[in-house]
Order: C-alpha cells, then sequence, then structure tokens
C-alpha cells in the first residue's frame, strides 16, 4: 500500500478526491485506494506489485478477463491502420449487426462513449419521440451522471450520500419521478395521476447499483403492459447486464422486450463505450435522419469497436455462459456457508455473473429500503480484510461483484478460504 498511499496524496492535490471516478476512492471503507500498474486475466496488480483476485473487472466490461489476448490483437490490428478518423468505418456496420443479432429490442443502434451518454440520449429520444417530458426512474437504480438521471441514484451517489447532487437544475430535477423498485402499485398509480405526461420509464432491468436485486416475478411484465397501455416508452438500461448473462442481456434472460435499450461497459471490451438502440420507428428519429440531436467526435471510434466486436465474439463462444454460470454459482453457494459458518446475518442475491453479499438482518435486499438496512461498517470490515488476502472487492457495499471468464475454481477456492477467515473475524 506504500506507493499506493504516495500516489493517492499526490493525485489529490491535482485531481478531486484523488480519483476520476468516485466510487474508486476507498471512502467508504476507508483508506487510500490501490493505485493499479497492471492486470491479466483475473488478477490486477497494484504500484507495489501486490497481485489481487479481481472482482471488480473494471466495474463490469473486463467479462472475458484483463488483457485478453484475442482483444490485444484486435486492437493492435486496428491501432495501426489510425486511431480515430471521425469519419464512417466498416467495424461499426458490424458491431451494429452484433448488438440488433443480439439484443431483442434493439433494431437500429447509435454508438456513443460511455453508458452516461447512452442514458442521456435515449432519455433524449424518448421525449422527442412522445412529446412528453416527466421521466420515471427508480430509488437507487443508477444511469450515469446525465442532469435528468441524478435524482435518488445509487451507485456512488448513495455510497458518498449524495441523493440530490447540486447543480442538478431544480426545473430539471422536477421532471424525474423516482418510484420505489419492484413496486409496480406505485408506478401504476403514478402513471394514471400524470396520464399524458410521462415519456418514459427507464430502469435496471436486474440492478447493480445498490448491489444486485433481481427484479420481483412480474414486475418487468407489469412494466411493459404498463407503458403499452400508457403510450409510455420502456427503457432497459442494460449498461450493466448487456451480455453478461446471455448475450442477449436481462431481456433476453427474462422474455420482456422494451422499446429502447442502452449499453456500455462490456460492448466495448475495456474501452470507453456506450450505445443506445431500439425500435427502428423511434430510433429513425435520430439525427441526422430525424430530428434529435446527438453527436460525437470519438463515437464509434475504431480502436473501440475492435475491442468489443472481439470480446461479443468470445462471448458468442460455446458455453461460454455456462462456464460464467458454474464459476458465479461456485462462489455465491461458497460465500452464504461460510457466513452461516461464521453466524454472519447476511443476503445473498447473485443474477448469473453479478453478485451481492449484504450485511443485514433484513434476511432479504430487494428494494432501495431494505439495501438500506446494510452495515456499512461491516461491510468496510469485510473489504478490508479481503483486500489483506489477495481479493479485491468493489469498495461498497452498494456495489456489484463481477465474474469473468478468466477466474478460475482455484481463484474461487482462495477467494472463499479469504472470505471464511475474514468472516470469523467480524
Ligand atoms: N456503474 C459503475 C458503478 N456502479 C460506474 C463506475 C463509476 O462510476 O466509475
Amino acid at each position: 500500500m506504500g506507493r499506493s498511499s504516495d500516489l493517492f496524496n499526490k493525485a489529490k492535490s491535482i485531481i478531486p478526491g484523488g480519483v476520476n471516478s468516485p466510487v474508486r476512492a476507498f471512502k467508504p471503507v476507508g483508506g487510500a485506494p490501490l493505485f493499479i500498474s497492471k492486470a491479466s486475466g483475473s488478477k490486477i496488480v497494484d504500484a507495489d506489485g501486490a497481485e489481487y483476485i479481481d472482482y471488480v473487472g473494471s466495474w463490469g466490461p473486463m467479462i472475458v478477463g484483463h488483457a485478453h489476448p484475442r482483444v490485444l490483437e484486435a486492437i493492435d490490428r486496428a491501432m495501426v491502420n489510425g486511431t480515430s478518423f471521425g469519419a464512417p468505418t466498416e467495424p461499426e456496420i458490424e458491431m451494429a449487426e452484433l448488438v440488433v443479432e443480439a439484443v431483442p429490442s434493439v433494431e437500429m443502434v447509435r454508438m456513443v462513449n460511455s453508458g452516461t451518454e447512452a442514458t442521456m440520449s435515449a432519455i433524449r429520444v424518448a421525449r422527442g419521440y412522445t412529446g412528453k417530458d416527466l421521466i420515471i426512474k427508480f430509488d437507487g437504480c443508477y444511469h450515469g451522471v446525465s442532469d435528468s438521471l441524478l435524482v435518488a441514484a445509487g451507485s456512488g451517489v448513495e455510497t458518498l450520500g449524495l441523493p440530490d447532487s447540486p447543480g442538478v437544475p431544480a426545473a430539471l430535477a422536477e421532471l424525474t419521478m423516482s418510484l420505489p423498485y419492484n413496486n409496480l402499485d406505485v408506478v401504476e398509480q403514478t402513471l394514471e395521476k400524470n396520464r399524458d405526461k410521462v415519456a418514459c420509464v427507464i430502469l435496471e432491468p436486474v440492478v447493480g447499483n445498490m448491489g444486485v436485486l433481481p427484479p420481483e416475478p412480474g414486475f418487468l411484465q407489469g412494466l411493459r403492459d404498463l407503458c403499452d397501455r400508457h403510450g409510455v416508452v420502456l427503457i432497459f438500461d442494460e449498461v450493466m447486464t448487456g451480455f453478461r448473462w446471455a448475450l442477449g442481456g436481462a431481456q433476453e434472460l427474462f422474455g420482456v422486450t422494451p422499446d429502447m435499450t442502452t449499453m456500455g461497459k462490456v460492448i466495448g471490451g475495456g474501452l470507453p463505450v456506450g450505445a443506445y438502440g431500439g425500435k427502428k420507428e423511434i430510433m429513425e428519429l435520430v439525427a441526422p435522419s430525424g430530428p434529435v440531436y446527438q453527436a460525437g467526435t470519438l463515437s464509434g471510434n475504431p480502436l473501440a469497436m475492435a475491442a468489443g466486436i472481439e470480446t461479443l465474439k468470445i462471448l458468442k463462444q460455446d458455453g461460454t455462459y455456462d462456464r460464467l454460470e458454474y464459476l458465479s454459482d461456485k462462489l455465491a453457494t461458497g460465500l452464504r456457508g461460510v457466513a452461516e459458518k461464521a453466524g454472519i446475518p447476511a443476503a445473498h442475491n447473485r443474477v448469473g455473473s453479478m453478485f451481492s453479499m449484504f450485511f443485514t438482518e433484513s434476511g432479504r435486499v430487494h428494494d432501495y429500503t431494505t439495501a438500506k438496512t446494510c452495515d456499512t461498517d461491516r461491510f468496510a470490515k469485510y473489504f478490508m480484510g479481503m483486500l489483506d488476502a489477495g481479493v479485491y472487492l468493489a469498495p461498497s457495499q452498494f456495489e456489484a461483484g463481477f465474474m469473468s471468464l478468466a477466474h478460475t475454481e482455484r481463484d474461487i477456492d482462495k477467494t472463499l478460504e479469504a472470505a471464511e477467515h475474514t468472516l470469523k473475524l467480524l
């Protein structure tokens, strides 16, 4: 930790909080964040040369593992031809074809540079399409940092206790209604009360930003039906869940097709990418084919396309999702066992290769209120114990763990040994 601490002190004087994204700071768990020097497969190495089994995976993108040789080669091949042209390229078509083929709701797709851009743009398009202004989101869901969506948001916003960010104009925040997740009745009442005023409902179909939280049976289909009844655009934010447990994401897993989908993380294979897509009828409103303006100098960047396409091709191979499921189940079942053995009350949520262990006595975590019952001090101690034992988890109770194809059974055994040792001391 010596060099990481030194680097952090240096960074703090010239970068706000010493980090370029708040969730990277170890604020909720204390201490200096690890500065990472390199990564390979399931492991990351910090500035002091210490190696850790990594379950952060760059917050989701590294599903095939760090520095996968095929992804690196693809980037290399693209790089020698130039890094950005600001003009259309053939790989953008290949990427669009892969997405349209894989994601049930997507008939047309526009590439952007981040998940934030994707959700912000999708909302603009939904507003343009419906001619309405109000949007509905859910408490604790996080859709990036655009003004309209920084309302009762999860992830770092929740972790740092900043549910309403200064700088978001009240007039804009008033157009966003945030409702309890997994509560269809409240959505129905809200849509009735605001008849003909709501443009879209946006949600994480499986929440990853207050820890992992699956939808209750019927919740997604119920939203689909309500949106159809009220002429509201249903947007699944699959920035985290896209390509995670099936190529078609949560919409494939749960068999509910939204009108629009936002993507990021995995689709960039570790380079900065986002995307939004949906029904042709809606997407054709996007400039230049329609009047809703959205643009980006680096959108569809050739290196990002190369990394993303290669990652999706790896995922398309037989057995990849079975392997992710096998490893994730082994880890989650093992963690449940060691927590029980140590007498630590916890709720264990897992959907495919995303998982959370919540330190709560509430038994079940299914919405923001139950997520908030967690003992975050206990999580902090757990986090530090795991770090000391060589396991790198997200430094917040309200973030997901991610399995990759590069993790091994040995990694999981070591993780479980570390957890057993750590939980005994809590
Ligand atoms: N969605 C990520 C955390 N839940 C974002 C990572 C970040 O904010 O840097």
